[in-house]
């Protein structure tokens, strides 16, 4: 069967939604076997195949058609200003991104950000929420590990991915706004396959 008739399906590589992500497609009856380092996985019963991507690079792919369907945090596809189409809210992977501030510093309200530094990996969603809270700040873009930038001088407040708490707290930084709530969503490309419509279903009716 020519790869032009197999569905595609993105998923992370590895990560926080590898797991959930092919336990959801193994409640769904699909077989996908270890197959070793190769980054497309083909599936045992069903003319499918898996990519295996880094979380960021789905909704490229997805977009454009390479894979038909993603699952993917609504944080990832919203900082690259993807609107893909959600065919479902995945119920995992839940998160919040928040702006959080040491403990001790002055910072109460999102005004109090006015001509601070705040480091994060997600400078679109930090941009469009501090200019809906009609705020001034300084976004210092950092690829990971944001929590660690005010302990060392490069920021005076973070912009990150928070789920129990722990992490922030690990190093004397609150919570203080919300800039998004997210959780793993499956999309799907928004062009045409008569295979992606075939396959729907199969996602959707199980999660209703
Ligand atoms: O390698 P690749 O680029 O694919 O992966 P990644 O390292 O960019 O992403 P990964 O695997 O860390 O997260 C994938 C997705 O999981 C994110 O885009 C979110 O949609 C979702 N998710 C859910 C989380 C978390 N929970 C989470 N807790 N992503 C990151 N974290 C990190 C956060 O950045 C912080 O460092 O975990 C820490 C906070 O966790 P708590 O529990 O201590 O609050
Ligand atoms: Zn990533």
């Amino acid at each position: 069967m020519s790869t032009k008739q197999r569905l595609r399906i993105a998923i992370q590589k590895s990560g926080r939604l590898y797991q959930s992500s092919l336990d959801l497609l193994a409640a769904r009856g699909l077989i996908f076997l270890p197959n070793g380092r190769s980054l497309i996985n083909p599936c045992a019963n069903r003319p499918i195949d898996l990519l295996y991507l880094r979380d960021d690079d789905i909704p490229e792919y997805v977009e454009r058609g390479i894979a038909d369907l993603g699952i993917v945090g609504e944080n990832v596809l919203a900082e690259k200003g993807r609107m893909l189409p959600i065919v479902s809210r995945l119920d995992f992977g839940i998160c919040r991104l928040v702006i959080a501030a040491p403990q001790n510093s002055d910072i109460w309200r999102p005004q109090d950000l006015v001509g601070r530094r705040i480091a994060t990996s997600y400078p679109k969603l930090l941009a469009a929420y501090l200019e809906k809270e009609n705020v001034k700040a300084c976004i210092v873009p950092i690829s990971g590990s944001a929590e660690i930038t005010p302990r060392l001088g490069l920021a005076d407040a973070v912009c990150d991915i928070v789920q129990t708490g722990a992490t922030l707290k690990a190093h004397d930084l609150v919570p203080l706004f919300t800039v998004m709530e997210s959780q793993a969503v499956l999309v799907k490309s928004p062009t045409e396959s008569t295979r992606k419509e075939e396959f729907l279903p199969l996602f959707t009716k199980v999660l209703l």
